[in-house]
This record gives C-alpha cells, structure tokens and sequence, in this order.
C-alpha cells in the first residue's frame, strides 16, 4: 500500500506501527509545503487536507488521520499485542491517549512552535502548554514503561513521533525522567530505529539542513 509520508512529520508513528506490524508500505514522500507528490501532482488529489499522513488502501481510496490509519493497520494483525480488540475497555484507553495526542499535544501543543506565521508573543504561552503535558505524561509514566501498561500500543508510537518534537524545539527532557526514560525505550525498538532511518535517508536525498 501506498503511504504519504513528511521528514520530521507525525505520519512516522504510522511507519513504526507497520514496521511493528510487518505490513509493507510504499513509502511517498510528499512536500507538505508545496502540496505536491514526488511525480509534481498535485496532493490534495490524495488528501484534500493538504496533511499527512495518507494511506491508499487496496479498494483505491485513502485513509486519512494518524489515528485511524494506525488502527487500521493493527486491526489487519489482531493477532498482535499493538491494540486491543474492538469493544473493550483497552481499546478506548489506546484511542483516549491518541486523542489527546492529536489534539492537545500536537495541534495544540507543537503546531504552533512549528508554524512561522504564530505571532511571537503567542510562542511562550505555547511552549508553556508543551510543557505542561510533558509534565502530565511523565506523572503518569511513573510505574510504567508504557502508556496503557506493559506493552507498547499504536498509542506508544503516536505518543513518540509527537513527543520527540521536543528534540526540534530544544526542549529538554531532563525534569521528566519517566518521559525521557519512556522515549530512550522505545528509541530502542527496531521499527522505530529503521523508520528514522527510511526518514534521515529520505532527510539526506532532499538537502534538509534542520534536526531530523
Ligand atoms: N489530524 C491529522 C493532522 C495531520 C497533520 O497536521 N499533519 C501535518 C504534518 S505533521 C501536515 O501535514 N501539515 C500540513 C498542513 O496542515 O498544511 C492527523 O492527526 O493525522
């Protein structure tokens, strides 16, 4: 399957789930900026948010939205520990935390610091909120190595690709030791050390000069 994918964007979580998975994807790197795919069309054809991630699935239309697509894909492998079945109290846990990660900490949070046109006295209160769900998520780290227990989820790999945009805005880690801890963990995992790969590669091809 096809899937749209951005240097340093949140569509890495949906890498890392497939790689966990071992659901092959065609990687397509779009240039967000531009809205254009790498062959110069145009990507609102794909996604008429202009957003990545996308994901073309076998019947010819896409999927949109990280959270959805992570689901999708684990839900082809029920088989695996990366989310719960459908119903069950874990599976509303696993999309209570993607909530809030594609709410709060990305859109709320992070969105912000990355955009050029925040105004610079919006940026302070925005880091503010950065930090304060770091903070939040390091107190419930506490006792965990994972945010719905012992096995990481589809929540654990969104909740990484957000929360390692600290590393972009020099936000250290250092006063949430169960959160640095938690990230340096799951750093560790095989998926997410070759989907950083796949995205340095990529990084390198196209000339990026910023942190990736
Ligand atoms: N709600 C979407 C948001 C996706 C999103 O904001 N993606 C960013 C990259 S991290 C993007 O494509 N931004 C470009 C834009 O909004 O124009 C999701 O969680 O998948």
């Amino acid at each position: 399957m096809k899937f749209f994918h951005e240097v340093r964007g949140c569509s890495l979580a949906v890498d890392i789930v497939a790689r966990e998975l071992g659901v092959p994807l065609e990687l397509i790197w779009v240039d967000v900026p531009r809205k254009l795919l790498p062959d110069g069309s145009d990507y609102y054809k794909v996604n008429p948010k202009g957003q990545v991630p996308a994901l073309e699935l076998p019947n010819g239309e896409y999927l949109t939205e990280g959270a959805i697509i992570m689901q999708y894909l684990a839900d082809m492998r029920p088989e695996s520990d990366l989310c719960a079945a459908p119903g069950t109290l874990q599976r509303y846990r696993i999309m209570e935390w993607m909530s809030f990660i594609a709410s709060d900490l990305h859109k709320g949070g992070f969105m912000p610091l990355f955009k050029k046109t925040t105004p610079d006295d919006y940026r302070p209160l925005a880091r503010q909120l950065v930090v304060s769900r770091m903070k939040l998520l390091d107190e419930h780290l506490a006792g965990r190595d994972y945010l719905t227990g012992s096995a990481f989820t589809i929540a654990d790999a969104h909740c990484y690709a957000i929360a390692m945009w600290t590393h972009y805005h020099d936000i250290d880690l250092a006063p949430w030791p169960n959160l640095s801890a938690y990230l340096e963990r799951i750093s560790q995992r095989p998926s997410v050390q070759t989907a950083k790969a796949a995205e340095r590669a990529e990084a390198k091809r196209q000339g990026y000069e910023g942190k990736v």
